[in-house]
C-alpha cells in the first residue's frame, strides 16, 4: 500500500456531503418537505422504502462528525444547505433555526481549522416549489436567486467558498427525463427545459453572492464523464459519441464557458423542441464568470451506434440512435467501471472547458463494507480506487490542469438515493442502527496521504 506522488503546495485535502444524505431531522426546528421526502416516500423509488428520515442524524451529531473530520486531519468539508430548512416557504419567510444550525457548523469547522465550501443545491429543492412547478418554471431563478442571497448574506462573513448548484445534470436529466430521482419525471423534453433554467438560476445565484458576500469565490460542480466510442468504431459511432458528449458534457460546458449550446444541440433536439424556453438575455446571464469549477467523476461513459431498428436512448433528448455500452470490469458496487484514465482524460478537458482552476469536489467509490471481527473495517479496494485516482490527479497537474483540491466522496455512508443505505460511499462506516462512526481503513490511508503531503 504505498502512494508516493505529491501535489503542489496549498493544495486543499477534503471530504464532501449533502445535506439530505445525511442531516436526518427532516421534521424539526421548522424544516418543511422537500421533492426527496415526498419521493422516498413514493412507494418503489426508494430501494428498501429507505427515506433520509434519520440517515446520519447529522443534525444532532454535528460536533461529533466535525470532530471526526479533525482526527483525519482534512482541510475542509464541503457540505450542502437544505432549502426548507432556511426557507420552508420556499421564498419569503425566514426560519432562524435552520440559518443558526449552518452557521454553527461553520463556526465548529472553524474552530477545528477546517474550511468551509458550502453548495447550495444539492437535488433537495423545497416541496412547495415543486408543486409550484420547481425546475420547470423560469420562476424558479427567482426562488433560486432570494435563496442564495439569504444564505450567502447570512454566512458570508465566515465563508469564502460557494457553489450554486451540485451536478445539475441530475437535477435535470436524471430527474424530469429519465425518472430516476426526484421528481420522478419521464419526459426527454423537461430534462431540456430542467437543466437551462438550472443553468439561469445559477447565472443570477452568482451575482447574487457576489453581491450579499463581498470576496466570494463562487463555482458551480458539474458531474462531466469522459464519453468513449467503440476503438473501430465507424462514423455513425463517432456521430454518437458526439451526441451522448452533448448531453452529458457539452449542454453545461458551453452555456457556461462559451454562452451558447454546443454545436448540433438545437438540431439534434428539434423534433422535441423549438427551444423557446431560451430566453433573451439567458446565456449571458448563465455565462456570468466563476471564479473556479467544481468536478465531480466517478467513472467514464460507453456508448455506440444503434443499429438496424434497435433501440437507443430515447429518454434522453438527443440520444435516440444512441446505445449505452455496459461498462468494463473492475467495477465498484454500484456497477460503475473503475477507470482512472477516465478521470484524467475529464480533468484535462473540464480545465481546458472552463479556463479555470478546478477543485474535485466529489470523488469515491462504494464497496459492500462490513464490519471485521477486530472491530475495523477493511476495504482493500476503496483504497486502491483512491491511489489509482490520486495518481490519474497528479498527472492532469503535471500536464498542465491547474487543479486546486480534492475532496474525498463521502466523509460517512449515507443515503444514496435511490439506492436508499444499499450502497456505502464514506471513508468512515455508520452503522445506522446505533449511529456508530468507525473510520475505515481507506479513511486512516487518507488522513495519512493528508499527513505525508504537509
Ligand atoms: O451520493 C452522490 C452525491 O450526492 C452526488 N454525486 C455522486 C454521489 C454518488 O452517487
Amino acid at each position: 500500500m504505498t502512494f508516493d506522488r505529491s501535489f503542489p503546495d496549498g493544495f486543499i485535502w477534503g471530504t464532501a456531503t449533502a445535506s439530505y444524505q445525511i442531516e436526518g431531522a427532516v421534521a424539526e426546528d421548522g424544516r418543511t418537505p422537500s421533492i426527496w421526502d415526498t419521493f422516498s416516500r413514493t412507494p418503489g423509488k426508494v430501494f428498501g422504502g429507505d427515506t433520509g428520515d434519520i440517515a446520519c442524524d447529522h443534525y444532532h451529531r454535528m460536533p461529533e462528525d466535525v470532530a471526526l473530520m479533525r482526527s483525519l486531519g482534512v482541510d475542509a468539508y464541503r457540505f450542502s444547505v437544505s432549502w426548507s430548512r432556511v426557507l420552508p416557504d420556499g421564498t419569503g419567510r425566514v426560519n432562524q433555526q435552520g440559518l443558526d444550525f449552518y452557521s454553527r457548523l461553520v463556526d465548529t469547522l472553524l474552530d477545528n481549522g477546517i474550511r468551509p465550501f458550502v453548495t447550495l443545491y444539492h437535488w433537495d429543492l423545497p416541496q412547495v416549489l415543486d408543486d409550484r412547478g420547481g425546475w420547470l418554471t423560469r420562476e424558479v431563478a427567482d426562488w433560486f436567486t432570494e435563496y442564495a442571497s439569504l444564505v450567502s448574506g447570512a454566512l458570508g462573513d465566515r465563508v469564502r467558498n460557494w457553489t450554486t448548484l451540485n451536478e445539475p445534470w441530475c437535477s435535470s436529466f436524471l430527474s424530469y427525463s429519465l425518472g430516476h430521482h426526484a421528481p420522478g419525471h419521464t419526459d426527454p423534453l423537461e430534462g431540456l427545459v430542467a437543466a437551462h433554467h438550472l443553468l439561469l438560476a445559477h447565472g443570477r445565484g452568482v451575482r447574487a453572492i457576489r453581491d450579499s458576500a463581498p470576496g466570494a469565490e463562487v463555482s458551480i460542480t458539474l458531474n462531466p464523464t469522459q464519453v468513449y466510442g467503440p476503438e473501430d468504431g465507424d462514423e455513425a459511432d463517432a456521430d454518437a459519441v458526439r451526441r451522448a458528449d452533448n448531453i452529458y458534457n457539452g449542454v453545461f460546458f458551453s452555456p457556461l464557458f462559451a454562452g451558447r449550446y454546443p454545436d448540433g444541440f438545437h438540431d439534434d433536439t428539434a423534433h422535441l423542441s423549438d427551444h423557446s424556453y431560451i430566453g433573451d438575455g439567458d446565456l449571458v446571464e448563465i455565462s456570468t464568470p466563476l471564479d473556479n469549477l467544481g468536478v465531480n467523476n466517478y467513472f467514464p461513459t460507453r456508448v455506440r451506434a444503434a443499429r438496424d431498428g434497435e433501440r437507443g436512448t430515447p429518454e434522453l433528448a438527443g440520444m435516440e440512435r444512441v446505445v449505452g455500452v455496459e461498462p468494463r470490469p473492475p467495477h465498484t458496487d454500484m456497477g460503475w467501471e473503475v477507470l482512472p484514465r477516465g478521470h484524467y482524460d475529464i480533468l484535462i478537458r473540464s480545465a481546458k472547458e472552463s479556463g479555470l482552476p478546478i477543485y474535485i469536489t466529489e470523488n469515491g467509490s462504494a464497496w459492500p463494507d462490513v464490519v471485521s471481527p477486530d472491530g475495523r473495517v477493511h476495504d482493500p479496494d476503496r483504497i486502491a480506487y483512491l491511489h489509482g485516482h490520486l495518481d490519474a490527479v497528479a498527472d492532469a497537474i503535471e500536464d498542465g490542469a491547474d487543479i486546486r483540491g480534492y475532496f474525498a466522496w463521502s466523509l460517512l455512508d449515507n443515503f444514496e438515493w435511490a439506492y436508499g443505505y444499499s450502497k456505502r460511499f464514506g471513508i468512515v462506516y455508520v452503522d445506522y442502527a446505533t449511529q456508530e462512526r468507525i473510520v475505515k481503513d481507506s479513511g486512516w490511508e487518507y488522513a495519512r496521504i493528508i499527513r505525508e503531503q504537509r
